[in-house]
């Protein structure tokens, strides 16, 4: 098992887990180079790395201290659904606490413990590329709504300071740190409060079974991408039973078939 205990209880009991630092200081000033030319000047850039999760972001796809947390909480089939950089200026949010209560019933986003194993739907995973503050406006979670079992409370719905729910917690971690949150986990992304901006990669993984993103990466990024990083994106099947024995959708049949398709969803 490659989550310490204390770790698999934090994540079970708060539905949230920061790994700190996993990402050396060249990685993330690599990485920081590309999301500020992204943000600022993308022609300065190949086109296969004006996106995440071209380029230096790359590494992030299958990052062994990330996919080995997914493998536990998930299972051992994970596919990336959907990537994105957060650039946030002082004063700007993404939004108001969604999520949470019994939104676990649904397969896509539940969170259940049964033989001992977590079985989490959606996981997120916020790559903080700064040293993070508690005060600073990071993402914040209701701890624990991720089992709830009755709807979120109206007086536990607010970040706001002095009006907060005595269940809303906060993270600080240094530049290169790995959040892990189970998206049906009550989270927000309140209002920003630092001068420097908050820079930072969301990607959501999720069982290789299930599809919830239309992938919208644009098709020169994923061009880009060495083939056993696309294998996260592959198609979104477990068994093809039009052969005999059953094929089944496995990392290992994507990186030894070149045919294999990813996930093209780019059509509309
Ligand atoms: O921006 C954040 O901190 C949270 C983002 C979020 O809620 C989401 O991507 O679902
Ligand atoms: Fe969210």
């Amino acid at each position: 098992m490659a989550m310490t205990e204390e770790e698999r209880f934090r994540f079970d009991l708060t539905g949230f887990l920061v790994r700190p630092a996993i990402l050396t200081p060249d990685e993330v000033a690599e990485i920081v180079d590309q999301a500020d030319r992204i943000r600022h000047n993308p022609e300065s850039l190949p086109p296969e790395q004006r996106a995440i999760p071209g380029g230096a972001a790359s590494l992030l796809i299958d990052h062994p201290k990330v996919i080995e947390v997914l493998h536990e909480i998930i299972g051992p089939d994970v596919r990336l659904e959907a990537c994105g950089l957060t650039w946030r200026l002082k004063g700007e949010c993404h939004g108001e606490l969604h999520g949470g209560g019994p939104g676990q019933a649904d397969p896509i986003f539940g969170y259940r413990v049964k033989n001992g194993r977590i079985h989490a739907g959606m996981v997120r995973v916020v790559f903080e590329l700064t040293d993070v503050k508690k005060e600073d406006g990071a993402t914040c979670f209701i701890v624990g709504s991720h089992k709830a079992n009755f709807p979120m409370h109206p007086d536990h719905m607010s970040w706001e300071e002095g009006k907060e729910s005595e269940f809303l917690m906060r993270y600080e971690c240094p530049a290169g740190s790995a959040i892990f949150f189970t998206e049906n986990l009550c989270h927000a992304g309140p209002v920003w409060k630092r001068d420097t901006p908050r820079i930072a990669i969301l990607h959501a993984y999720a069982h290789l079974a299930t599809h919830w993103h239309r992938l919208k990466i644009p098709p020169e990024v994923m061009a880009g991408l060495p083939r056993e990083k696309l294998a996260y994106f592959r198609e979104p099947w477990i068994a093809d039973f039009r052969t005999s024995p059953a094929t089944i959708n496995t990392m290992e049949r994507f990186m030894g078939n070149e045919e294999a398709p990813v996930n093209t969803d780019h059509q509309p």
